[in-house]
């Protein structure tokens, strides 16, 4: 059975939604997009399952749906790092949808040196929520960063899943190094894109 049960499709019709209310808005006056990638998907049914076992919640949609916030997820990459910045105030206008959390994880990275801006939005539908309100309120995950925040994340999400490795300290601080350095590269050519601008 199905973790979404019968609000598969009303969470695919929000997300689609949401995806559409950005690519339509993602661009400056010159026609420049304001982001250089963006990938959304509903959180498949086993990662789900697997996250609602791990926080002690019985495994169903009214928990899918309240208690996670992540089953509709959108990813805005963009080149630089003031682009991201101008994509969180472009989510914040998005109709219908209001921030009700917000971790800046490019300012303050994580220990392991996770970098992202992360917003959590409740999005109205005109369908009906899992506890029957109508309008609908329904939860989505943005997560907004660079194309060099976004390697980091993919390596590193990839290494993740390998355990009981004997050199795990040594593990942790190249990746913390890679991901210093990375964000140095961001802030070295979001300096150049300005220089360049200038002129
Ligand atoms: P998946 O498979 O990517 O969906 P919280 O710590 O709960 O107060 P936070 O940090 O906003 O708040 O939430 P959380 O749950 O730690 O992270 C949300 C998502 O951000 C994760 O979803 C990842 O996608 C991404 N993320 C957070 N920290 C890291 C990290 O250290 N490395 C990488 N690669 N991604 C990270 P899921 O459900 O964990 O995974």
């Amino acid at each position: 059975m199905d973790i979404y049960g019968s609000y598969r499709p009303v969470i695919e019709g929000i997300m689609n939604k949401l995806a559409a209310l950005i690519e339509s808005s993602g661009h400056r006056e010159s026609g420049e997009k304001l982001y250089e990638h963006l990938i959304y998907r509903i959180k498949d049914d086993e990662s789900m399952r697997e996250k609602l076992k791990a926080g002690g919640f019985a495994e169903n949609e009214y928990n899918a749906l309240r208690e996670m916030t992540d089953a509709i997820g959108l990813r805005v990459v963009c080149l630089f790092i003031d682009d991201v910045y101008e994509c969180v105030e472009l989510i914040r206008a998005l109709p219908g949808c209001s921030v009700i959390n917000e971790k800046d994880y490019i300012q303050n990275a994580k220990p392991n040196g996770y970098r992202s801006y992360h917003m959590i939005l409740d999005v109205t539908s005109e369908a009906p929520d899992v506890e029957g309100n109508v309008p609908g309120h329904f939860f989505a995950e943005v997560q907004l960063r660079t194309i060099a925040m976004d390697t980091w994340a993919a390596l590193e999400h990839e290494m993740r899943y390998k355990k009981d490795i004997s050199n795990q300290k040594m593990i942790e601080q190249e990746l913390r190094r890679c991901a210093n350095d990375l964000a140095a590269c961001d802030v070295s050519m979001q300096t150049l894109r300005k220089i360049i601008r200038a002129q």
